[in-house]
């Protein structure tokens, strides 16, 4: 066949596969009056005469021709609704003028590609941009080097510093490195002002350059969700809060840690979430104790207690529960007695999810009572004694990001934030060997109203006796068996 043939077979053949693209894709994204409704919002709290700059997320690489999956930078997709890499977006918080007219955003996005297209998927490219997300002023990205602003004019120059694990795809002059190589050009860029010695003075570094005020920023937009937002967060929480019920009802003690992952994962997509929202942790027995145990390699529980902490992640908002139940269905003594002090310290931390209460407060509260419980078990000699049978904290915002960004130091309305105490007492650790091996969180995503917290994932048991409960009912993998390739 000559070439041309080819070619034109080849582009055919995309042309058919790119129309019939998009006909069959889940409807419940944000819309683009969200995207925008968030970017106006940003727009109100930036400073006078600046504009604020975002990159999309670098591709990274997992090992030769494979590359992870594509995750947008939340930030991103949160102005945005772009899932594409290589795209570059300028929030201007006044009217800018030039001989192309009047605008106060720009958006470079991956230009259209069709060869690149029939290998990775389809793309928006600036019409699609402009028509799917509602942007107005959209360019490919191959034009951001021309973009004539001249930035000196601002009095800050709003960005998150760059990471340094961006590769440069050396044919594509429009890809994040050289996007983000054009606009240190276009700003007088040289290095983060944190990195230069102050010895170093030959080093100039334009002064309206801010690197800082971003985080806030966003946090302060994100901290708190909108109604849309708190409906795709919800179905997420729901979804992975249905992962641990059917664990329950499926578990035995002859499975592996990878089994169980794999059935808490398998209820996710079976709701139609995309992704887990970070690398699922299922920890038995002293693997537990490991706080992000994400190797999930133990081939058999046993009678231990398994320690699961899964979210699924449902278009881009991502749940965080955590259960730990007994292998064999049945909490043992000491099990028992490690696991009620943890839910005792999560009730009583839920109670203070309550608007105008401080974040920390929840924390404190839920530590005393761990504390008073292991001392009444002879775990620890008083309740001021220092120990790392806890570690980690109580609360953290969750929404695009499982650790999602706060401002505020006091719970606001429509925040959703964890409440996760724990318990975790490795192997060798100075005390009563019966307690070797125990390890215990119980995570739960409380959304604060008016009306008081209200526990988006309850429809998991959390109490011993009602996870013991649930543990005895049929399991829709009881049946579901697979031929034995080992014979
Ligand atoms: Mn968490």
């Amino acid at each position: 066949m000559k070439k041309a043939t080819t070619l034109f077979g080849i582009l055919f053949f995309v042309s058919i596969f790119m129309s019939a693209q998009g006909k069959d894709t889940p409807t419940d994204y944000l819309s683009k009056e969200f995207h925008k409704e968030r970017r106006q919002e940003l727009r109100k709290k930036l400073p006078k005469n600046s504009v604020a700059v975002f990159f999309a997320n670098p591709v990274r690489n997992r090992a030769n021709d494979v590359d992870f999956v594509y995750h947008q930078d939340p930030n991103f997709y949160y102005l945005t609704g772009y899932k594409e890499p290589h795209a570059v977006l300028l929030v201007f918080s006044e009217d800018q003028k030039d001989k192309t007219g009047t605008y106060d955003e720009l958006f470079y996005v991956q230009k259209k590609n069709a060869m690149a297209e029939m290998w990775t998927g389809y793309r928006l490219g600036a019409e699609g941009a402009k028509k799917e997300l509602g942007f107005e002023h959209v360019f490919n990205g191959e034009e951001f080097v021309n973009l004539s602003v001249d930035f000196s004019k601002f009095d800050k120059i709003i960005f998150t510093d760059f990471k340094d694990d961006i590769r440069d795809n050396k044919r594509d002059n429009a890809d994040l490195y050289s996007l983000v190589e054009q606009f240190k050009q276009k700003i007088s860029y040289k290095t983060t002002t944190s990195k230069i010695p102050a010895s170093d003075k030959n080093i100039k570094v334009a002064s309206n350059i801010d690197t800082r005020s971003i985080r806030m920023l966003m946090a302060t937009l994100r901290q708190v969700k909108t109604k849309d937002e708190l409906e795709l967060l919800t179905k997420a929480v729901r979804i992975s809060a249905m992962g641990q019920v059917e664990i329950m009802k499926a578990m035995r003690p002859h499975m592996s840690e990878t089994e169980v992952q794999g059935i808490h994962e398998f209820v996710y997509k079976k709701y139609g979430a995309e992704y887990e929202g970070y690398p699922s942790i299922v920890g038995g027995g002293n693997n537990g104790c490991i706080l992000h145990y994400v190797e999930n390699s133990k081939t058999k529980l046993g009678n231990d207690l398994v320690l699961m902490d899964l979210g699924a992640e449902y278009r881009g908002y991502t749940a965080d529960v955590t259960r730990t139940i007994p292998a064999n269905g049945k909490f043992s003594k000491e099990q028992k007695a490690i696991y009620d002090i943890v839910y005792d310290a999560q009730e009583a931390g839920i109670a203070q999810y309550v608007i105008g209460e401080k974040i920390s407060t929840p924390g404190q509260t839920a530590r005393k009572i761990v504390n008073e419980g292991l001392v009444k078990l002879g775990i620890i000699k008083s309740v001021d004694e220092k120990h790392m049978y806890w570690a980690h904290g109580t609360t953290h915002h969750i929404g695009l990001d499982v650790h999602d960004p706060g401002a505020s130091p006091t719970f606001l309305e429509n925040m959703v934030l964890t409440m996760e105490p724990g318990i975790y007492i490795p192997e060798g650790s100075p005390c009563d060997k019966k307690w070797w091996g125990i390890a215990v969180r119980i995570e739960d995503d409380i959304l604060v109203t008016k009306n008081g917290p209200v526990n988006l994932s309850a429809e998991a048991p959390r109490k011993s006796e009602e996870i013991e409960k649930m543990m005895k009912q049929t399991s829709i993998f009881k049946t579901f068996t697979l031929p034995n390739l080992d014979k």
